[in-house]
């Protein structure tokens, strides 16, 4: 396989200025003819071969300033098309291709999803539809005629502004005619055409511009979009007043579909979404849904600035746009919602899927050196530790600094393909500050360990603080430099008050955040009379990990004081880690367990806070997961010793606080009516979360509870929670909820997703055939991306016992599964691949039956490029 290089980046020889695109829809025999105004570029010779992508197209004809060329003329390969262009500065191509949307089962390109013809184009699909420049870099201006049969295609859209439609004469086809005023890359074209049903909303920008707004869905799920539309206009609004951003054409349509390789994509006034990212109801949509909607209709949003207006050169980029975008959708739904919950949410994804990446086989640089398959590169490294590094840009040069230098970004850059060097010299030319350090954030990969010594001085009221650095080794990166490193801090007083900070370095502390930029730095506090309690990494400022002694009191005084919520939160969390990793390690050693009083105390005072917001008492109240334990552990880690551990320190905290937690669990107001803002959905978290700890209880009554709650639940999120613990303790009433559950909502792929992956996320012996029998169900659909991560990556990465069961049978699941959805969807197959990207980790029978199996998948003579590239780095 190709490795694709940023160092060889070389700018294009030939730019298309103008691409007229005339698609004659068919199910099977769709015709492109693109009409290409073609313009050598300054440095390139005339007469220098023109090389166009091309993907598994089948070549009708082409044609050089209107004369056809002859076969021998050009050289035609499975991935490109090579000619020898006139010697003109300019000159046109027109190239006619056919395609077969029905036989596209990868989900690129183009391709029907129940009926409907879409487009994927991000990150080389458009190569797929026709012979081209398929590089981010070349930025074309699109006119697009569409046709298709006026029954089946009532709707036929592009990207734009509509100019004209009209009916074929003498046929039953019309057509439609968009025109993009705006450049653009070819990863940003798309088309739509089928028979959906639409909403329809307006929106007018601070600058008086009228926009009508579109969301079209399948005939009869026009209910299901409200939640879309609301979220769009608030987006559409916070992008204006926090960024000063304002939408730019005459429509934005958004359109939902079935078949999707991943949430949405952000195509040039024409947002393509994976419906699960668009449609809810109560009846359907958890608050987590609620929340992922919001969040996602935002984040496309925003690329329309940070993504379209300003693209990146080259796919190394890709942070450029990714990263700053999630930062944008971050702090929209922080806005939205509160702030703090926002925080702790997205911290944990960040430990949950992009510490383990950064710390395994798959790790890499936020910006990527080289790579063989850019689908396997949207990580995230790349999306959430790119938006960490962006809000340490933020953390750094303040909000003030930080937003001119964004300003001079759109300014400078707007229309243009560019780099993160590019971007980041923005922030220096705005701030005048050198930002040639903090670029290292980009160029290794790995989560730097911080660890902290302290020492007070009663004689003279010192405090020193001890810190220092270090990026374990990884492959290809044995070893690294030291970062720039924000650390947002407090010193507390006995009082639980924050102290004044007084020191005489200020280049090492700048108001509440010392930057960390040598491998060990000390710093030294004046005025410091008792010694204080260390509360550093306030909001997670930086993407590290930290290493701290902190005794079961420090962090009880910090989980009661700390000003901080995110470090209150942490706290609590730190705490439930010590004990939860010491109860693992008796597990193993088939001795007694150390009390958990001290954690059980400290959940006990957070109950009884009554300042506290419900959802942020929910957060406090979940324990770190089996496998952010699995992953503080780091080696040797046996998944059912954790797992064991875990659950009976659930089952002891819910026996010790069982006067608190029955009453949340079961006088939880479910007569009140449903509404999923976001005091709603923290009441329903905090109810739940009681409810969770109840089932695991020794009480009697636990069962009938959660069987009632089931039952009479109003909401999704109470229903699939209920569903949940009946199904993953084996309570009796399961199997009766699971066919209630299973008539209730047999109609809604959505709602039946969640059933799916209640099943095959139970942590319990029989999951394997659950599982075997799940994927045998007539309503499983291999075609459905959704459905088999549904079934198959909820068990790969939600079920840790069962995936990485003793006997190898979980990780042989996967793998076959692999080889199997390979064939048909290599993205789908890859993203499911990475499930092993901790197998090193793993105690040593079970690491070598999952090396074991990922051998098998690596001998397989047909495997995609995609998953040949993380089978490969996986094993290195
Ligand atoms: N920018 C979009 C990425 C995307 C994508 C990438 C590869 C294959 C299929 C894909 N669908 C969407 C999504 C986003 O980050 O907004
Ligand atoms: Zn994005």
């Amino acid at each position: 396989p190709t490795t694709i290089k940023l160092e060889d980046y070389q700018p294009p020889a030939y730019r298309i200025e103008t691409a007229n695109l005339n698609v004659l829809l068919d199910p099977t025999a769709t015709l492109v003819i693109a009409e290409l105004k073609v313009v050598r570029q300054p440095d390139t010779k005339p007469g220098a071969p023109l090389i166009l992508d091309g993907d598994n197209l089948k070549l009708l004809s082409i044609a050089v300033d209107g004369a056809p060329l002859q076969s021998n003329a050009y050289d035609v390969t499975p991935s490109a098309l090579e000619l020898t262009p006139p010697t003109g500065d300019t000159f046109t191509l027109t190239i006619t291709t056919e395609l077969n949307p029905d036989a596209n089962t990868q989900l690129m390109g183009l391709y029907r999803s129940s009926g409907t013809y879409c487009t994927q184009c991000e990150a080389d699909g458009f190569r797929r539809i026709t012979y081209f420049p398929d590089r981010p870099d070349v930025l074309s201006v699109y006119t697009v005629r569409l046709e298709a049969p006026r029954d089946a295609c009532p709707v036929l859209l592009s990207n734009g502004n509509l100019i004209k439609t009209g009916l074929v004469p003498d046929t039953d086809r019309h057509f439609a005619i968009w025109h993009d005023p705006h450049p653009k890359p070819a990863y940003l074209f798309a088309l739509v055409a089928g028979d959906l049903a639409k909403i329809t909303d307006n929106f007018t920008t601070a600058s008086g511009n009228p926009v009508e707004l579109n969301i079209f869905v399948e005939h009869g799920k026009e209910a299901l979009c409200d939640w879309a539309m609301d979220s769009l206009k608030r987006s559409m609004r916070w992008d204006e007043e926090a960024f000063g951003r304002e939408y730019d054409l005459d429509v934005f349509n958004i359109v939902a579909v079935s078949d999707f390789n991943m949430g949405a994509m952000e195509n040039k006034g024409l947002n393509i979404f994976n419906d699960k990212y668009v449609l809810a109801d109560p009846e359907t949509a958890t608050d987590q849904d609620y929340a992922n909607i919001e969040a996602v209709i935002a984040h496309e949003y925003f690329h329309n600035w940070t993504g379209n207006r300003i693209t990146c050169r080259d796919w190394f980029q890709l942070c450029l746009k990714e990263g700053l975008t999630v930062f944008r959708d971050q702090e929209f739904s922080a806005d939205m919602r509160s702030r703090p919950v926002k925080r702790i949410a997205d911290v944990k994804l960040l430990k949950m899927h992009q510490f383990p990446e950064d710390a395994g086989p798959l790790a890499h640089p936020v910006r990527p050196r080289s790579y063989q398959e850019i689908n396997n590169f949207y990580t995230a490294t790349i999306y959430e530790k790119g938006a960490e590094v962006v809000r340490m840009l933020q953390t750094l040069l303040g909000e003030d600094g930080f937003r001119s230098g964004l300003d001079l970004y759109f300014d400078r850059h707007d229309g243009e393909a560019t780099t993160i060097e590019a971007f980041l010299k923005c922030f220096e030319d705005a701030t005048g500050s050198d930002l040639d350090q903090f670029a290292l954030w980009y160029e290794q990969a790995g989560t730097p360990l911080v660890s902290v010594n302290t020492a007070h001085n009663p004689k003279d009221n010192s405090f020193k603080l001890t810190l220092s650095q270090e990026i374990p080794p990884l492959p290809g990166q044995q070893s690294a430099k030291a970062a720039v490193i924000p650390l947002r801090f407090g010193l507390l007083g006995p009082d639980g008050q924050d102290l004044e900070i007084t020191t005489g370095d200020s280049t090492k502390v700048t108001g509440d955040v010392i930057l960390l930029k040598r491998p060990a730095q000390t710093i030294t506090f004046q005025n410091v009379p008792d010694a204080p309690k260390v509360s550093l990494l306030r909001g997670f400022s930086a993407p590290v990990r930290l290493t701290q002694d902190q005794s079961a009191d420090d962090l009880a005084f910090l989980a009661k004081h700390d000003s901080d919520p995110y470090n209150r939160w942490q706290a609590v969390q730190t705490l439930a880690t010590q004990t939860l990793l010491a109860r693992t390690e008796a597990v193993r050693r088939k001795v007694a367990f150390a009390s958990a009083a001290d954690l059980v105390a400290v959940l006990q005072t957070v109950l009884e806070d009554d300042r506290l917001d419900p959802a942020l008492k929910a957060q406090a109240l979940t324990l770190p997961s089996e496998t952010d334990t699995a992953q503080d552990i780091g080696n040797n880690v046996d998944p059912d010793a954790i797992h064991t551990a875990r659950t009976r320190l659930i089952a002891e905290i819910a026996d010790e606080l069982q006067p608190l937690l029955l009453p949340l669990a079961r006088d939880y107001a479910k007569d009140s009516a449903f509404s999923p803002d976001a005091a709603s959905a923290g009441k329903r978290a905090l109810s739940n979360r009681a409810l969770h700890y109840h089932a695991h209880s020794s009480n009697p009554g636990a069962v009938a509870l959660v069987n009632d709650r089931f039952e009479n639940a109003n909401n999704m999120t109470d229903r699939i929670m209920a569903l949940t613990l009946l199904v993953h303790h084996g309570f009796e009433g399961a199997m009766d909820a699971l066919q209630a559950f299973r008539s209730r909502h047999a109609t809604s792929a959505l709602a039946m997703d969640k059933w799916f992956a209640a099943r095959a996320t139970a942590p319990r012996d029989e999951t394997l055939q659950v599982v075997q029998d799940l994927i045998a169900d007539p309503l499983y659909e291999p075609s459905n991306p959704n459905r088999v991560r549904a079934v198959l990556h909820s068990f790969a990465t939600g079920n840790p016992t069962q995936f990485s069961r003793a006997d190898g049978k979980g990780f042989n699941l996967i793998a076959e599964s692999v080889l199997q959805i390979d064939k048909r969807n290599p993205q789908v197959a890859s993203r499911l691949l990475t499930s092993f990207r901790s197998w090193r980790a793993l105690e040593g029978r079970r690491s070598s039956l999952a090396e074991s199996a990922l051998l098998r998948v690596s001998s397989s003579e047909e495997l995609s490029r995609d998953c040949r590239d993380i089978v490969d780095r996986t094993l290195q």
